[in-house]
């Protein structure tokens, strides 16, 4: 067979060099689209998950000696070991979209601290300057202020039924495929019990730069007002504070505040609310001293 090619005319191109070019794009576009399908993979991974915080027992077992030993001295008798211990076993070898109320009960029931009347702050998405405020006027408690509170505060947990450990790496983001996370259900749960003991008057830091300064969908809204015992809280104090040089979009005289007011009332309970109460504007203006709405206060 003489093997004599064509000079190709003009226009039709030798089978070999068109599979040559399909090769190459196939050769340069497979590890592209791979790469692509890749990393989809795990970005929508990591949307359904988020990181666990490293070293979970160690800051939590940290944390309640500082706090114990030497913030609140007179709850040193707390056994900081067992408290761990109550704590992981809640959620460690448990699926963790299902935990439950219960699986914390153990740790309710071990850890006992009252915080005095007249003395609890509670804060819906103003969680700085609460605890600006709390920081400065030491006698206040918010929640993160308490022992449970303070332990787990900004840290992400959960356990593997395939393990006894703590998780590390990874931890299911709370959504409606997966509800009872181990973080959520443990502050859903210590938020009641702090509403539970609450005494006197108590007091709520709301946002009014946000469009509603109230929500029943947040956890004071949908927990804390509704665990607060008419027979031992008789008044709820709200303070709408505004962002230094913010937009005002709620007040006292707002409908979400309006809710809170018949929410509170019913359940015979008097209610108070003032804007930007003036020692929570002064923690918010020392780091705005020249704005116009500060100046006006020194
Ligand atoms: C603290 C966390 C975390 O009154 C306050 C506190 O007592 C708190 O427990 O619940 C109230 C605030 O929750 P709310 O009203 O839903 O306000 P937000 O600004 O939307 O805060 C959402 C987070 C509340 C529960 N929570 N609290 N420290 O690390 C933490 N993580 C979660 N999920």
């Amino acid at each position: 067979m003489p093997d004599y090619e064509f000079s190709p005319a003009s226009g039709d191109r030798p089978r070999s060099w068109i599979s040559k070019q399909v090769l190459i794009v196939l050769g340069v576009c497979l590890p592209v689209i791979l790469a692509l399908a890749i990393w989809v993979g795990v970005l929508t991974w990591r949307q359904s998950s988020m990181g666990a915080t490293d070293h979970v027992s160690a800051i939590v077992l940290g944390r309640c000696l500082t706090y114990t030993r030497n913030m609140h001295p007179e709850l040193r008798n707390q056994d900081c070991k067992k408290i761990l211990n109550t704590f992981t076993s809640a959620f460690v070898s448990k699926d963790p979209c299902n935990i439950t109320k219960e699986d914390y009960q153990p740790l309710i029931d071990l850890v006992t601290q009252t915080v005095p009347c007249n003395k609890t702050l509670f804060w819906s998405r103003s969680k700085e300057l609460a605890h600006q405020y709390s920081g400065i006027q030491k006698e206040m408690f918010t929640l993160e202020d308490t022992l449970l509170g303070y332990i787990a505060d900004n840290l992400v947990w959960c356990g593997d039924p395939r393990t006894s450990e703590v998780k590390e790496e990874f931890c299911p983001y709370r959504n409606e495929n997966c509800s009872s996370t181990a973080t959520s259900v443990f502050w859903t749960v210590v938020s009641q019990k702090f509403a539970e003991s609450a005494c006197g008057t108590v007091y709520v830091m709301l946002n009014g730069s946000r469009t509603t300064a109230f929500s029943k969908a947040s956890t004071f809204g949908s927990v804390e007002v509704f665990n607060l015992h008419p027979d031992r809280v008789h008044t709820l104090h709200a303070w709408v504070m505004h962002d230094i040089g913010g937009v005002e979009r709620d007040s006292c005289l707002g409908s979400s505040i309006k809710e809170l007011k018949s929410i509170v009332n019913q359940r015979n309970i008097s209610f108070f609310c003032q804007d930007d109460y003036r020692p929570a504007r002064f923690v918010q203006c020392v780091r705005h001293p020249e704005h116009p709405s500060c100046s006006v206060l020194m």
